[in-house]
């Protein structure tokens, strides 16, 4: 019995934690079990270092930067991931190794190809069945984010969204690109409608990947 691992991927405000949210109720409903997870996070350590790499008055180099967000995954994959695929549950993954390669390979410029045997190294054979990249235009997609960190009161410094919009276009550019490189796991939806539009083509995709989900 192996469950299903589907990817959410995109720059910020794209809509992930939304269609990762809603895709989950949906196959829930479908009668699966579904677990839901966003990178870095959910473990211990990854919540920890999700503090310290989102924190923007921390200077880190990008290596550095890297290595945490790898350590972080090689501790989901190994807690969280595997034992929930191998007992038949859906994993719905907020983030997960693209993310890396977009942001540090694209955004910060280390080189992809060493990035990518660090993804060998943190997740093995453990790679996702689909993988959804939410294009959005840099400019909304940040608006949204700032918008939300905003009304959440949060003042501390955003690493990320502190990096402002040519480093949004450089990473949009980066999943675009890995998408071309693996259109048969990833695709991209562009992000044009309301939130519900949005996940309706999300399962879309799912059922037309992965089979009919009830
Ligand atoms: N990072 C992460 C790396 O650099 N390398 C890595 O390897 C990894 C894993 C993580 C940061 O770390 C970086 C990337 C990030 O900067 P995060 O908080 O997880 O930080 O950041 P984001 O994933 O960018 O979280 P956001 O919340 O900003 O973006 P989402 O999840 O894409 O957007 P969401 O769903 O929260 O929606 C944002 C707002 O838009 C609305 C929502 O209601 C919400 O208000 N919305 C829509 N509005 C209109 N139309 C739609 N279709 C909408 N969809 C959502």
């Amino acid at each position: 019995m192996t469950g299903k691992l589907i990817s959410i991927e995109g720059i910020e405000g794209a809509g992930k934690s939304t269609v990762a949210g809603q895709l989950a109720d949906r196959l829930r409903e479908a009668g699966h079990s579904v677990l839901e997870l966003r990178e870095p996070g959910s473990t211990p350590v990854g919540e920890s270092l999700r503090t310290l790499l989102k924190d923007g008055t921390i200077h880190l180099a990008p290596l550095t930067e890297a290595f945490l967000f790898e350590a972080a995954r090689h501790e989901l994959v190994v807690r969280r991931i595997r034992p929930a695929l191998a007992e038949g549950q859906w994993v719905v993954v907020d983030r997960f190794y693209d993310s890396t390669t977009a942001y540090q390979g694209w955004g910060r410029g280390l080189d992809v190809e060493m990035l990518c045997r660090m993804h060998m190294d943190a997740c093995g054979e453990t790679t996702p069945d689909l993988t959804i990249l939410l294009d959005i235009d840099p400019a909304v997609g940040l608006d949204r984010a700032r918008s939300v960190t905003r009304g959440q009161g949060v003042t501390a410094r955003d690493r990320f969204e502190e990096e402002g919009i040519s480093f949004l276009k450089r990473i949009r550019e980066g999943f675009l690109a890995i998408a071309r490189a693996e259109p048969n796991r990833i695709v991209v939806i562009s992000v044009t409608g309301d939130a519900d539009e949005v996940v309706q083509c999300c399962l879309r995709v799912v059922e037309e990947k992965l089979g009919r989900i009830d």
